[in-house]
């Protein structure tokens, strides 16, 4: 398979020779790599003829240039190559770097048009007794509603509502129970809040009827791995779906947490996701995709894939992000879930440069605050 890397330093460029199976590795490479497959030799022919260099490795090829260049070229030989396989390569790499380039395409719900041009805000509602952050704080539904108008008046774009605690270890609750929970409180937010609802949960059942009563995204943070019928529940309703990447489930993820290269298998897992998505029948224009910090991820895991998150916009899905006061923060801070503002900011920031078009956070008008920096510098111009 082709993938876009960006190499951003020793480890970085180490590890892409290992994976193209060069046998001496360069530390100095930098910048956006394309990992080409060892055959066709054509495409590394013709993408060395339009000034791209290639070099080959036993398992693989790595080709260097910027985005522009690694886009022009796969243009034109996606034009120009006679072989099959190499012309749809050629047309992939085009595509992948079109897609970081243009980063950030929008994300379409059933009936709200969500903002665009700037990085969106999923404000967290948990109407749980366990959450690891506000378990027990709104699992009343007057406390919830309260909370999440409250959230909607400080500036979130979405609301995402969630019946059952994720966090890890923690004790699975029954689809009944995940109703009782969260349906009033969908129910009344979709009247009353003003911005789209998410319902954040893995069971077609709950789904189904939180789509009934108005939302207007599932999020599943099983990216359609737990619940075989939660696709097409979806894409019969016509919501859009939040598709996250984890391992296992809440009770193992933890002792899941191995990879040899993060980065590689989260996009090759993240793209298995979407086209379980796609074949349910979801249109791939309401697909985002989420890496998953903390879902089978230490704490390590979490900061390199904050440091290379460009790379999965080469997915060419919106992606959100969910750092806000977990745990990896607390072992940065010292501070509990509760006194991690300051370090969810910073995470947040981070991932809103790095390409995230959305943000799942428990404070909304600060993130919101954070973001209006972010996107201001982002736009400014000479
Ligand atoms: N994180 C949590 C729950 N749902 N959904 C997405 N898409 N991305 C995330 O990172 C994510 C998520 C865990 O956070 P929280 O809801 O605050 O805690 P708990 O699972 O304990 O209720």
């Amino acid at each position: 398979m082709l993938r876009l890397l960006e190499l951003q330093d020793e480890s970085d460029s180490r590890a892409a020779c290992a994976a193209a199976g060069r046998p001496h590795a360069d530390p100095n490479l930098r910048g956006w790599v394309a990992l080409l497959p060892p055959r066709p030799a054509l495409l590394h022919e013709g993408l060395r003829q339009s000034g791209v260099p290639v070099l080959r490795g036993e398992t693989g090829a790595l080709a260097l240039g910027s985005l522009s260049q690694l886009w022009s070229s796969g243009r034109s030989l996606a034009d120009a190559l006679e072989d099959g396989g190499a012309r749809a390569l050629a047309a992939d790499l085009a595509r992948r770097a079109g897609h970081v380039e243009a980063q950030r395409p929008p994300w379409r719900l059933p009936r709200s048009r969500l903002p665009e041009g700037r990085v969106l805000v999923m404000a967290v509602l948990n109407v749980t007794p366990d959450s690891f952050s506000d378990g027990g704080r709104y699992a009343a539904a007057d406390a919830a509603v309260e909370h999440g108008l409250r959230l909607a008046a400080e500036g979130a774009d979405l609301l995402d509502v969630g019946g059952e605690s994720t966090r890890p270890g923690s004790e699975p609750v029954s689809a009944e129970e995940e109703l009782r929970r969260t349906l009033p409180v969908v129910r009344e937010l979709v009247r009353r809040a003003g911005v789209p609802v998410s319902i954040d949960t893995s069971k077609a059942e709950v789904a189904r009827a939180a789509i009934d009563a108005g939302a207007e995204v599932v999020n599943d943070v099983s990216g359609l791995q737990r619940d075989p019928g939660l696709g097409t529940v979806v894409a019969r309703g016509g919501a859009a779906l939040c598709l996250m990447h984890m391992r296992g489930t809440p009770q193992d993820m933890q002792q899941r947490a191995a990879y040899g290269d993060l980065l590689g298998e989260l996009h090759d897992e993240l793209l298995e996701a979407l086209r379980r998505g796609l074949e349910a029948g979801v249109p791939e224009d309401h697909i985002a995709l989420d890496p998953g910090l903390g879902f089978a991820k230490t704490a390590e895991h979490n900061l390199l894939l904050l440091r290379r998150l460009r790379e999965l916009t080469q997915l060419g899905r919106p992606l959100l992000v969910g750092a806000s006061r977990k745990s990896f923060l607390g072992r940065l801070s010292g501070k509990p879930a509760a006194e991690r503002l300051t370090g969810s900011i910073a995470a947040a920031t981070v991932a809103a440069l790095h390409g995230a078009s959305l943000l799942r956070v428990h404070d909304a008008a600060a993130t919101r605050e954070a973001l209006a920096v972010v996107d201001a510098v982002r736009s400014s111009s000479s």
